[in-house]
């Protein structure tokens, strides 16, 4: 008796008791989560469903862990397992991106692009990024965002005309500016970025190159997107879009900086790093590694191609006429439908999608004339073209019936049947 009261006292027991027991109102949520993923088409672009696998490396005992520091050299004692995961995770996304440096640190997107702005920049640099309502992003050199307030910015654009980057105004701006970083990629882009030519265009005015590839890191890897690793000073992704892993970032760079951007990482901008996180990381690039993923990420494209062909045949204006990638953007307000709107009510049909401006928009962020619809989660649990056709015509059906009770109601049920056909966890 004695001895339990003592391992109660320690918090011993706690050890072997389930979620459900300790804390019944998160295994609840954690279950309602579940339901509704399965139950959803669930179609924003940045957003997957990881495997088994990485979910289990995410939950596992090495979130025990300090690590501060680099394999082999660490802050903290009894780092063997740790450097163990970190080294196979830099190895792995070495040879998956042909990278010279690769750091797996990251916590974030967010957390990568700083790293690389501390690496590089001082207070008062003048950045180039493409502007957010174009298509780029907050972190990209938005007011709002750490990278618009101690750095001079200018935005680039796409043409009226096409909606396409602007190349030419990129080149105009960069001459004129001298800026010390050029930031491309995007998160709401879908035609093919020109790496080699945004290369040139950092050579003329004497520029740094920094691509940011979260959104298409599946499809670089895998060959659908030409890569920028050849032409990029430094690359940042997510590892939880295309690429299928856990929520984390990633950065890649040539050799010559790698000393001062792990610097910019730890101890720039990051503490200890999430060893468990690393871990998954880890997994999922084995799992990119497999020629299964190859067929995926191509699913991914023709998806995308079919999903907006149909949605384009049902009356939808498609931002730039089409994709090349995972998404596509589609002007709804060009049926009288705000962003705000069109999302909401296709959300109550469990059909998750999100407002986003589109190029030259009229309405706020915070309403929107567009929806980015994309392809990745959907094609993980398996769904091909002819699918897309329907959820095509379900998306139309809620949208020209603006947000009708009975129409979202029978919309819902096809939706359960299609999910039903492809479930997940
Ligand atoms: N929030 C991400 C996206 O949805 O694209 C970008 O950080």
């Amino acid at each position: 008796m004695a001895v339990l009261q003592e391992q109660t006292a320690t918090g011993h027991d706690f050890l072997q008791r389930s979620l459900a027991e300790v804390d019944p109102e998160i295994a609840d949520a954690i279950n309602l989560e579940i339901q509704r993923q399965n139950d959803t088409l669930e179609l924003i672009a940045s957003e997957n469903h990881v495997s088994r696998a990485v979910l289990t490396a995410m939950g596992s005992v090495f979130t025990n862990k300090y690590a501060e520091g680099y394999p082999g050299k660490r802050y903290y004692g009894g780092c063997g397992p740790t450097d163990i995961v970190e080294n196979i995770a830099i190895e792995r996304a070495k040879k998956l991106f042909a990278a010279e440096h690769v750091n797996v640190q990251p916590h974030s997107g967010s957390q990568a692009n700083m790293a690389v702005y501390f690496a590089v920049l001082k207070p008062g640099d003048t950045i180039m990024g493409m502007d957010l309502s174009h298509g780029g992003h907050l972190t990209h050199g938005h007011p709002l965002s750490y990278s618009g307030r101690d750095f001079k910015v200018v935005a680039y654009h796409v043409r009226k005309e096409d909606e396409r980057i602007d190349y030419d105004e990129m080149d105009r701006l960069a001459q004129e500016n001298k800026p010390r970083l050029i930031i491309c990629g995007a998160s709401a882009y879908s035609r093919v970025i020109d790496f080699k030519r945004i290369r040139q265009i950092c050579d003329r005015s004497g520029s740094l190159m920094m691509a940011d590839i979260a959104h298409i890191a599946g499809l670089i890897v895998t060959g659908n997107h030409p890569s920028p690793v050849p032409y990029a000073d430094f690359v940042t992704t997510t590892t939880h879009k295309t690429l299928r892993g856990p929520r984390a970032g990633l950065i890649i760079c040539k050799e010559q900086f790698a000393k001062d951007l792990d610097r910019a990482v730890f101890p720039g901008v990051q503490g200890g790093p999430l060893v468990h996180i690393i871990a998954a990381k880890a997994v999922s690039f084995q799992e990119a590694m497999q020629p299964e993923f190859k067929e995926y990420q191509t699913q991914i494209v023709r998806n995308a191609k079919a999903l907006a062909q149909a949605v384009g045949d049902a009356g939808f204006r498609i931002v730039s006429g089409g994709t090349d990638n995972h998404l596509f953007m589609t002007d709804v307000f060009s049926k009288g439908i705000t962003g705000k709107d069109g999302q909401n009510m296709l959300e109550a049909a469990n059909i998750t999608v999100n407002k986003n401006t589109i190029p030259f928009d009229t309405q706020k962020p915070m309403v929107a004339s567009g929806l980015r619809i994309g392809t990745p989660a959907v094609t993980t649990r398996g769904l091909r073209e002819p699918d897309m056709k329907t959820i095509a015509q379900l998306i139309a059906r809620v949208l020209d019936a603006k947000g009708d009770n009975g129409v979202i109601a029978d919309v819902k049920k096809n939706v359960k049947d299609l999910c039903d056909r492809f479930p997940i966890y």
